[in-house]
């Protein structure tokens, strides 16, 4: 699926034939950092979920709501090039090439469980660079407090976009600061030792490990420092059911249904939601 309408995808007819730095297509050209080296500190306790299962149980509203169609639907999206701005309380704005802004960071690949709010899980190996090294990059003013994500506006190639008129378009997320510098908050550009596939959210995304999967928004182009506290797309929705904070919880419900389980994709098991997702030793005291 990686190799769709790609230069980079196909042999090379001969050796010295020059590369594109930039060639248009769903792989980049920055394919050969991957695999990155794995950081060993995060440990699972449980099994990695398959590729193809973690590929076929996707929640991608641009898309699709099928969870099983969106793989399909997304093969194809131009995800190269890309670029991502940087906007509102930095030092310097600026637009960011995505092949760039991949090698200016060095990537790792780390072991994360994944907690969506509709109790399934999964665990991925996800590679990319704390959000943190790229925020200071990027100069903050002291004046920041909050860092709001937003996603693409395609509508005539995401289906869902198009088709689902009633959704806020683009999508839209955010952080505190503090949950923004946390080095478990990742900007994520790859997946099982390769670049995102255009349905895991290539060639951007975050990942929060401690929060519900809705928070770790896909396809990002524009991120922006600010005061006040943005809106996020599923609580613009319904604010009943999902608020800004979103820290996995076995305790607090969701108005619909218990949070306390959660079933591992791929599998028949259904193992109890842990507090933080699990990572609770590392941020619970951004709540205390
Ligand atoms: N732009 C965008 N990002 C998104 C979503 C979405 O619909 N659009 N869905 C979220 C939800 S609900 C989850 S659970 C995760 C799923 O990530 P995965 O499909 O790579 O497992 O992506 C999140 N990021
Ligand atoms: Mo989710």
């Amino acid at each position: 699926m990686l190799a769709t309408g790609c230069a980079l995808g196909a042999e090379p007819s001969s050796k010295s034939a020059p590369q594109p730095v930039t060639a248009p297509g769903t792989v980049p050209a920055t394919a050969g950092l991957y695999p990155a080296r794995r950081n060993p500190a995060f440990v699972l306790d449980r099994e990695l979920t398959d590729e193809q299962v973690a590929g076929a149980t996707i929640n991608y509203y641009e898309f699709s709501t099928d969870k099983q169609a969106v793989a399909s639907l997304a093969r194809g999206f131009r995800t190269h090039p890309w670029s991502v701005e940087v906007t509102g309380l930095v030092e310097k704005p600026r637009t960011w090439d995505l092949d760039a802004l991949v090698r200016a960071f060095p990537l790792e690949e780390r072991l994360y469980r994944h907690r969506c709010v509709e109790r399934w899980a999964m665990a991925v190996p996800w590679t990319g660079f704390p959000l943190a090294r790229f925020l200071a990059e990027n100069r903050p003013l002291s004046a920041a407090r909050f860092v709001r994500f937003v996603s693409f506006l395609r509508p005539e190639e995401a289906p869902g976009q198009k088709e689902q008129t009633w959704y806020p378009w683009p999508y839209f997320e955010g952080l505190t600061m503090a949950e923004a510098m946390h080095d478990l908050t990742l900007l994520v550009t790859g997946i099982y030792g390769k670049p995102l596939p255009p349905h895991h959210g290539a060639p951007l995304r975050l990942v929060v490990p401690w929060k519900y999967g809705y928070k770790s928004i896909k396809g990002i182009v524009r991120v922006e420092l600010t005061a006040e506290r943005p809106p996020t797309f599923w609580n613009a929705m319904a604010p009943m059911e999902y608020g800004f904070t979103s820290n996995v919880d076995p305790e607090v419900s969701h108005p619909r249904w218990s949070q306390a389980t959660e079933t591992l994709i791929g599998t028949d098991r259904v193992v109890p939601t842990l507090p933080y997702n699990g990572y609770g030793d590392l941020v619970a005291r951004l709540y205390a």
